[in-house]
């Protein structure tokens, strides 16, 4: 047996640096510092929205826009003005060291024009020593592992004996979520990498497990090599024009790297697929705006945040109590703010006239019901303008969708326009939510569950409507004809596949996984056999099985999929606002959510739950597209090798039923 002495003497050999009392983010702050902020303190719509500007490029030829960016810690003032500033990780250009945000800048990318970034993981401090987490890792989970060494790297680690569990260098790895990505560029959660750091650990694993082979693949492709501390890859923009964003992605610790800041979005346009310039509301940020510019193509990342009464980044430990022990997992966490591109609660001016907004919940585990009502409190609220649904995650809608209401799952992004023509200049207006505080089961708000505290995360946002400034060219929602998505054709192949609950380890966890011989619901690890490996080229129906209780976001790298069904039968039409592509759907308990996807890039990806804290602890499955012929792609390295647990890969060309 290990004992906590010997694994203190084993955390001496790596390093004195992981030994210190470790507080919650210095030891030198006192217990009333470390305490919660209550949210109700907080005073709302005294800050600005604030617009990420574009993100700088470093070379514009003629074959490609090429990016230099790296994530960094810094201090952002998050609360209002007079409150403390809160220290968060965020990327930024590295050519434009005043370019650092959280959230990131905008990468703007044009169809057709594929977008190169290095993306270097730069969390270390003045000195060149790594920085630990800002927030407390379970380092019992299956996940990076950096202090296992190459052997235990991407495996279940060993506590060390801090309160705060890990305490090492932290681990990155950067996914843009929703792109049609070669395997090496797509952020692959073993695929993460340390920062350069004067101190790291000799024993420890500098990259993830899948790391290597990426580099190489990527080398093979561009001649570039990655240098250490980062990674480059190259997205080829060759997808329908849509609002992508990007976030780490490391194996096991997606939950609390994406909770400390680092992501942003990506707006891809143009190409044949988008609309005239001047027919949406617009411009949003570009590369060369002039100072002062006005945007009313405007992304809003809304999120859910705690703080301490330092004004840090507060994440739960434990699930209850305190105790001694490791932090260890929680299933979920709805925090206690709302933040919105970086600033709790602030306000936006609008002129007299339509917006574009880009909504992402980007929340790790909280849903949204969002909509626009004059009263910030009231329930149910009551919406006084309707938010024009023109897009969803992968582009444009059939045809713009009213919402009173518009419900947002973690990660989920919904294109849409807000037409304040018609408000009287002064009128102050409201972004409310009715989502849940904590888990999403369904239903509907004040019926089946109680809506978010009115006064504290059923707030989002304040519009100040003022007069209009010029015409706006730009078409009512309800005259737009959309670039409507081509249709996948038939599924040469039918998956069963299944969403589940397991008890482990004295807790309950969720597990994504196939369907036995009698239709139960059969979970699978991480680092169970693959067992989704579509041939390249094919297209399949994925039918999800929830066994749960909860609403969970399922997630597919690579493609942007159509829904074909829900409901018990999987034969309820999806919404009129589920018509477009998608990567990212809400599989409602006990239900089968019917999807259709084109799987066209040979490799390793992953499919998985969007709730963080899910994804995190088991819920992600490897996704393998084979070659046709049927060759195995790579080694499926420690995701287990390309083999079926029911059997080798059918014919291929044929219908059938996967059953496990
Ligand atoms: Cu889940």
């Amino acid at each position: 047996m290990v004992t906590r002495r010997r694994l203190f003497a084993a955390g001496a050999a790596g390093g004195a640096a992981l030994l210190g009392p470790a507080g919650w983010t210095t030891s030198g702050r006192a217990a009333t510092a470390l305490a919660p902020l209550d949210a109700r303190d907080i005073p709302k719509y005294v800050t600005p929205l604030r617009i990420p500007p574009a993100m700088p490029a470093v070379a514009t030829d003629p074959e490609r826009d090429t990016y230099e960016i790296a994530v960094r810690q810094f201090r952002q003032q998050i609360l209002p003005p007079s409150w403390p500033r809160t220290t968060v990780w965020g990327y930024g250009s590295t050519a434009h060291p005043g370019s650092f945000g959280y959230p990131a800048p905008t990468i703007v990318a044009r169809v057709g024009r594929p977008v190169r970034v290095t993306w270097s993981n730069q969390l270390v401090d003045d000195r060149g020593d790594y920085l630990p987490h800002l927030l407390p890792v379970d380092p019992t989970l299956h996940w990076a592992n950096p202090a296992g060494g190459t052997e235990h790297r991407d495996r279940h680690g060993q506590w060390d004996g801090s309160p705060q569990g890990y305490r090492g260098p932290v681990p990155q790895v950067v996914h843009l979520h929703g792109a049609h990505s070669a395997q090496e560029s797509d952020g692959h959660s073993e695929a993460w990498y340390l920062p350069v750091a004067r101190n790291l650990p000799p024993d420890f694993a500098v990259s993830g497990s899948a790391y290597r082979e990426f580099r190489s693949r990527f080398a093979e492709h561009s001649g570039l090599r990655w240098a250490p501390g980062s990674a480059t890859f190259e997205y080829a923009n060759d997808q329908r024009p849509c609002t992508l964003w990007y976030h780490d992605h490391t194996l096991g610790l997606t939950r609390t790297n994406v909770y400390a800041g680092p992501a942003g979005f990506y707006l891809l346009g143009g190409g044949g697929d988008d609309l005239p310039d001047g027919v949406l509301p617009g411009p949003a940020p570009t590369r060369d705006d002039p100072p002062n510019a006005s945007h009313h193509d405007i992304p809003l990342m809304i999120q859910d945040r705690s703080f301490t009464a330092d004004g840090e980044l507060r994440y739960p430990r434990r699930y209850s109590g305190d105790g001694d022990g490791p932090p260890t997992w929680v299933p979920g966490f709805s925090a206690s703010t709302m933040v919105v591109n970086g600033r709790t609660w602030p306000t936006l001016t609008v002129r007299r006239r339509r917006y574009r907004f880009r909504l992402l919940n980007a929340c790790n585990s909280r849903f949204l019901l969002l909509s626009v009502a004059a009263n910030a409190t009231a329930r149910p609220a009551r919406p006084v303008l309707p938010v024009w649904q023109i897009g969803g995650d992968g582009g444009f809608l059939p045809e713009p969708v009213p919402h009173e209401r518009v419900a947002l799952g973690p990660a989920q992004r919904v294109d849409a326009i807000v037409d304040f023509t018609d408000v009287p200049a002064g009128t102050e207006l409201y972004l409310v939510n009715e989502g849940p505080d904590g888990m999403y089961d369904g239903g509907r708000p004040g019926v089946d569950f109680p809506p978010a505290d009115p006064h504290t995360t059923g707030q989002v946002l304040r519009f100040v409507v003022a007069d209009a400034a010029g015409v706006d060219p730009s078409v009512p929602p309800e005259q737009l004809r959309l670039p409507s998505p081509p249709r996948l054709g038939t599924a040469q192949r039918v998956r069963r596949l299944s969403l589940n609950e397991r008890m482990s380890g004295g807790k309950m966890i969720m597990l994504l996984g196939v369907l036995d011989e009698r239709g139960r619901g059969l979970p699978l690890r991480w680092s169970d056999p693959v067992t989704e490996q579509p041939t390249l080229g094919d297209t399949e129906e994925w039918e999800v099985r929830n066994f749960t209780r909860h609403v969970h976001p399922v997630h597919l790298h690579q493609v942007q999929f159509e829904l074909l069904g829900r409901g018990h039968s999987g034969q309820v039409r999806p919404d009129p606002g589920e018509r477009g592509r998608m990567d990212t759907v809400l599989a409602y308990p006990w239900e089968v959510t019917r999807i259709r996807a084109r799987f066209d890039l040979p490799g390793r990806y992953a499919w998985h739950c969007h709730l963080l804290e899910h994804e995190d602890n088991e819920m992600m499955r490897p996704l393998t597209v084979l070659p046709r012929g049927g060759a195995a792609a790579g080694d499926g390295g420690s995701s287990g090798g390309p083999a079926s647990p029911e059997g080798g890969p059918e014919a291929p060309g044929t219908a059938s039923t996967d059953a496990g």
